[in-house]
């Protein structure tokens, strides 16, 4: 295979020429494709086949120890003017990058395959798609593509008809931390990455470019890429609702996705679009749509068992790669959290007893399948519509301060609530774990620009339809001295109902200073052992934890200098003002 498209075969020609592989290999995105890789990947050792009987078609891939996750401290947005990346982004002029990653890719495929992999982000008949190319030398980041995306031979027609493609080379060079970049050009529309063979850093559909990228085209085209799940949910009267929720990495997205209704809840159904990625768009009557970019999940795997989320349990016992989790004795995956098994080997590959304290998965050790896996798979995310959205959640990580759920006064007080969202820092990325940080939208490290121009992008909606989602923020995470107060996972769709029902104007609620809060007794807790204390202690305010949040919100507002939007500042001022004369 290779392509009729002038554009795209000198660019790979191009590519080849600095790189100097081996030889050159185009997918053609076929089931025998991907396993022919796979079974290169066996013979070479990185892949090793898991317990055919338990977990069919099922590998593990151990990564180089130092590679385990995104690297923030690494990943450059490069645009010719400073302030369009913003303090938000590490930033490096485009002319300096270019000649540094010139160097560094300089021959970094002899020896090696150059595998070009033509792909489509979204449906591959929807106008709200975009497509790309991604050159890598890795046979891993091939077969997770294949997984993730939907690419080869469809997408190349795409491309060829169209003429336009996102452009990204990958090598993962000699795994030299020092030598590591993922850089964004988004003016020329390219990503270039060496140096890492981790997902985000490596599988340049996702994060590179359905979100760090696509975020700068959509705000060139009036859109918006965001790091939202989106997620169907039906009623007992059968009407379905679609709603869109960004928390940071690591959680809960694939959680609320994949949801399983708690006991009580006869009659609710809920079903995936995507579980990471949403691109949302107005259609004329000023209705948002959102399209899931991606058609697999790369989901953390510690935590996955039968009882808190069965579905993307049973998504993980067939055809599935691994990564970084441990074994057992039996050749099976394991990770912490998992309940059974008997663990003997950890992600290093050493053989280590379980006792306590042994770590056997990495925090961040990951699965990747098909979305098709998910016995929950809703078959619109195959619609080039996409789904309507009636609500957009936010939500941190936070075992203080925010309750349970609020809902914003109206979008552009929703636009403040998602640009305030903090939360504490995971595993899925190097640094530190548990330590507060801003993370607007959840987009801290995705937003392939300036946040200040980001969000006036965002207010900018408010103006455009009356028919807006409505903004919504939430804390599973909130902690007594006994620990988390909620109990989470199914138990949430409790708290979506309340959403949907404020959706359509079927609940009331109280009106604070920070938005609205539902009445107590409109959170059903039926069957649930929660007291009546634990449930006023998630929805308590705090007053001077407020003020103290405000203000150090406008600390980080500061930062942005001039480029702050005026009517965000404004419904900063609004709220602490309310906080200051409430009692
Ligand atoms: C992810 C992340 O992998 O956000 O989705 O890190
Ligand atoms: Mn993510």
């Amino acid at each position: 295979m290779s392509t009729s498209n002038q554009k795209l075969e000198n660019w790979v020609n191009d590519i080849a020429n600095v790189t100097n592989p081996d030889s050159i290999y185009w997918c053609d995105g076929t089931h025998d494709e991907y396993e022919g890789f796979i079974k290169e990947m066996l013979n070479t050792g990185d892949l090793m086949k898991l317990n055919e009987e338990s977990f069919p078609n099922c590998y593990l891939h151990r990564s180089d120890q130092s590679d385990v996750a995104r690297v923030e401290h690494l990943t450059f947005i490069c645009t010719s003017n400073q302030e369009d990346a913003g303090p938000n982004n590490n930033w490096m002029d485009p002319i300096e990058a270019h000649n540094k990653l010139d160097t560094l890719f300089e021959n970094c495929m002899s020896g090696r395959t150059m595998y070009v992999i033509p792909y489509c982000m979204g449906p591959i008949d929807s106008k709200l798609s975009r497509c790309g190319v991604e050159i890598t030398d890795s046979p891993y980041v091939v077969a997770n593509m294949f997984l993730m995306t939907r690419m080869g031979q469809k997408a190349l027609a795409r491309i060829e008809r169209e003429d336009k493609f996102v452009k990204g080379v990958h090598s993962i060079g000699d795994l030299d931390p020092d030598k590591r970049f993922i850089m964004h050009f988004p003016e020329e529309e390219t990503i270039r990455s060496i140096g890492s063979g981790y997902g985000g850093n490596a599988l340049l559909g996702k994060k590179c470019h359905a979100l760090r990228i696509a975020s700068w085209q959509a705000l060139k085209e009036d859109w918006l890429a965001e790091h939202m799940l989106i997620v169907e949910i039906e009623n007992p009267q059968e009407e379905k609702f679609y709603v869109a929720a960004a928390f940071p990495s690591a959680c809960g997205k694939t959680n609320l996705a994949m949801l399983i209704p708690p006991e009580g809840y006869d009659g609710w159904k809920v079903r995936t679009i995507g579980d990471d990625i949403a691109w949302l768009h107005m259609d004329d009557s000023g209705q948002i749509w959102a399209i899931n970019p991606e058609a697999g999940y790369f989901g953390v795997v510690p935590g996955t068992n039968e009882d808190d989320n069965e579905n993307a349990y049973q998504a993980i016992q067939s055809n599935a790669i691994f990564t970084n989790v441990g074994l057992t004795d039996n050749n099976e995956p394991w990770w912490e959290g998992k309940k059974d098994g008997n663990p003997t080997i950890d992600w290093k590959g050493e053989t280590i007893s379980a006792d306590s304290g042994n770590v056997f998965a990495h925090p961040n050790s990951r699965f990747t399948v098909s979305a098709k896996n998910n016995p929950k798979y809703s078959n619109l995310a195959d619609s080039p519509s996409g789904v309507p959205i009636s609500a957009i959640v936010f939500g941190g990580r936070r075992s203080e301060l925010a309750p349970l759920v609020y809902q914003s006064k109206d979008w552009n007080h929703g636009v403040l609530v998602g640009a305030s969202v903090g939360s504490e820092t995971t595993a899925a990325a190097a640094g530190e774990v548990g330590i507060v940080r801003r993370d607007p939208m959840a987009m801290k490290p995705f937003c392939g620009y300036n946040f200040a121009d980001y969000w006036t992008h965002w207010l900018s909606f408010s103006s455009k339809s009356e028919r807006l989602p409505k903004i919504f923020h939430v804390n599973w995470f909130r902690k007594n001295d006994q620990g988390f107060i909620w109990p989470g996972f199914g138990d949430n769709l409790r708290v979506l109902e309340w959403i949907i029902k404020r959706c359509q104007n079927q609940a009331d609620a109280i009106d604070t200073p920070i938005g609205f809060l539902p009445k107590p007794e409109d959170i059903d807790t039926s069957g649930l052992d929660i007291t009546k204390d634990s449930m006023e202690e998630l929805f308590h305010i705090n007053k001077d934890q407020w003020l103290e949040e405000m203000e150090s919100i406008r600390e980080y507002f500061l930062e942005y200098g001039d480029r702050m939007p005026e009517m965000l500042l404004d419904e900063h001022r609004k709220v602490v003002s309310k906080l200051e004369q409430s009692d």
